[in-house]
């Protein structure tokens, strides 16, 4: 009795998208419960961002540490990826922190795009390279990076761009949902449950990947202080948060609520076996190889 033949066509062609669309990609949560969106592929027209952010002159530092080791294995690639594909069109400077500055490859960048080196001291023990980069970010927004750019986004390097990472990643306060967690309930998060650290979290909204976050310049500076005194008040107390800077960024954004989430389209693990939610990969963990990454 339910002719299609009746039916006005743009009903028709709506309902063609949406079984494509639940096809392609079960429901996925797009919205906060304090209304900050979360970025995933199809949800946003990428050049409306674009045209904003082109017109309105945004710039952004990238920061990247590269220190021992992984300068060789991952800073080549990361570079020479974000080239490809971080802010197009936008200005970039990107200040690469190592302690072997002659070693930072020479990338051909493109026009609007600079890079800056910054000579950092190596940390005895790889939790402390981890950390310290809060500390060495905070420093730098102040001698470096303010005045020069509105945004700062903070990179792990061992993770290489292979599609658009663009403006629409642009926000006040940037936090990127990862991808072993976002699906799993929140008794399973890895806070740090410590009573006796700074990062402790009894329960909070998501777990946040420290491999990426970043914001306008005021609210990075101010995450890299908080974070980086509560790690150092755990060090005075003898202790230290399970996942390091990363519990501490979970505790940052608990308390500091971002405005606007990354999915894992923006840092997926190619290992993780389900992949009906990815309909795009912009950045892809590298492999590591621990065996001779993290021995001396
Ligand atoms: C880190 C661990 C063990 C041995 C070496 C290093 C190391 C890190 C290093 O020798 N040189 C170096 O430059 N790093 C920098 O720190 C580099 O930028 C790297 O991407 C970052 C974090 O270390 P990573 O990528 O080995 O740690 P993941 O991938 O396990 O990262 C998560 O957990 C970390 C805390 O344990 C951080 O929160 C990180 O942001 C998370 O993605
Ligand atoms: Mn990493």
């Amino acid at each position: 009795e339910h002719n299609v033949n009746h039916l006005p066509l743009w009903l028709i062609k709506m309902r063609f998208i949406f079984i494509l669309h639940f096809r392609a990609r079960p429901a996925v949560q797009t919205r906060t419960y304090w209304k900050a969106p979360i970025i995933w592929e199809g949800m946003f027209d990428p050049n409306l961002y674009d045209q904003k952010h082109i017109e309105g002159q945004s710039s952004v530092a990238l920061t990247v540490f590269a220190v021992g080791r992984y300068l060789d294995a991952y800073l080549n690639t990361f570079l020479t990826s974000a080239e490809q594909h971080f802010m197009l069109g936008l200005r970039v400077t990107y200040y690469v922190f190592t302690d072997l500055p002659d070693k930072v490859p020479k990338i051909q960048l493109a026009p609007q795009r600079s890079l800056k080196v910054i000579q950092v001291l190596k940390q005895s023990n790889w939790q402390d390279i981890s950390m310290m980069r809060m500390k060495s970010i905070s420093d730098t927004i102040e001698s470096e990076i303010r005045d020069r750019c509105d945004y700062v986004f903070c990179f792990d390097v061992d993770q290489e761009f292979k599609g658009r990472f663009g403006s629409e990643a642009l926000g006040e306060s940037v936090a990127l949902l990862h991808a072993h967690f976002y699906k799993l309930p929140k008794e399973r998060f890895t806070y740090d449950r410590n009573p006796k650290s700074k990062a402790f979290m009894e329960t909070g909204d998501f777990y946040y990947h420290a491999a990426i976050f970043g914001g306008l310049l005021e609210n990075v500076k101010n995450l890299t202080d908080s974070c980086y005194l509560n790690i150092m008040e755990d060090k005075t107390n003898g202790v230290e948060a399970l996942w390091h800077d990363e519990s501490h960024l979970n505790k940052y954004f608990w308390s500091y609520k971002p405005s606007r989430l990354l999915s894992p389209e923006y840092c997926w693990d190619q290992t993780i076996g389900d992949v009906r939610d990815i309909n795009v990969t912009r950045l892809i963990w590298a492999p590591k190889d621990y065996e001779t990454l993290r021995t001396k």
